[in-house]
């Protein structure tokens, strides 16, 4: 009886754990998807008419109005590409200067990645070089090398939440899918990208369902299988016993790997 109730305990495990995964991955894929729309729309209505037809204003309306299609986003933004020798022209006809994610006016650099458009409940990093932070900058980079839809580590994103960032690529000319890396590199107009607030929006998603009570969740960054980065949830001190179950997830970035893992708060 005693192995009869285990075992009746670990499959209701299994399954709530299952279907939290799936739920998370198929939240996360719908925003990508909506993201990777977003970028193509600025591609149409801000390079290929001439003047561009888009301005902050329509862009905000715009991603709020959308805001439903990303529900694991809290919000979304376009940093356009500025090199060196183009900073003052830029400035000039922005009327305001590129400052760093600290806010300081930013030092010389190669390059720059100045927000020109947000959603307004990211409106504080308008007017920042996204290159100024790690994450940000390396998802920049990565991004534009590949074309594909990119994701950082797991940081305290500048709302103070955990989460991490999602970038994609915006180029100037259409691109083969083939297209060397330098000839992506030269192409790039900018990036369009926002953050995941795992940290409150992932907590809505599972308070929503049956059991979320009794269970224990835990998303990892496991890119890196000897270093796990907690992604989501506190962590749970080493050497607990009690049952758990592994989920793996996919949140459509190769580079990086994840996992959930789930427990019950109590020992059945
Ligand atoms: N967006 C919102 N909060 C953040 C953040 C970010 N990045 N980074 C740290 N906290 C415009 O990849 C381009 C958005 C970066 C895109």
């Amino acid at each position: 009886f005693r192995r009869a109730a285990i075992s009746k305990a670990e499959e209701g495990l299994v399954s709530m754990c299952e279907e939290r995964a799936r739920m998370l991955q198929d939240q996360f894929a719908v925003s990508v998807n909506h993201v990777h729309a977003l970028a193509i729309l600025v591609a149409t209505f801000h390079y290929e008419k001439h003047p561009p037809a888009l301005d902050q204003v329509t862009f905000a309306e715009y991603t709020a109005r959308t805001s439903f299609e990303r529900p694991l986003l809290s919000g979304v933004a376009y940093a356009q590409r500025v090199v060196h020798a183009y900073r003052e022209s830029f400035e000039r006809q922005q009327g305001w200067i590129i400052k760093t994610m600290r806010h300081e006016p930013s030092p010389v650099q190669d390059e720059y990645a100045p927000v020109i458009y947000s959603q307004e409940t990211v409106s504080y990093i308008e007017g920042l070089d996204m290159m100024s932070g790690e994450e940000d900058r390396e998802n920049i980079l990565r991004s534009r090398a590949s074309g594909k839809a990119v994701l950082t580590r797991p940081f305290r994103l500048m709302s103070d939440h955990l989460g991490v960032v999602l970038t994609f690529p915006v180029y100037l000319d259409d691109l083969t899918a083939d297209a060397k890396e330098e000839d992506r590199v030269a192409a790039t107009a900018g990036y369009l990208g926002g953050a995941f607030d795992v940290e409150s929006l992932v907590e809505n998603l599972l308070r929503q369902l049956a059991g979320n009570q009794e269970l224990v969740v835990n998303v990892y960054d496991v890119t890196n299988n000897s270093n796990p980065l907690l992604m989501y949830g506190s962590e749970v001190p080493l050497g607990n016993p009690s049952p758990s179950h592994i989920c793996m997830l996919d949140f459509g970035d190769p580079f990086r790997k994840h996992h959930m893992i789930c427990r019950y708060r109590n020992k059945p």
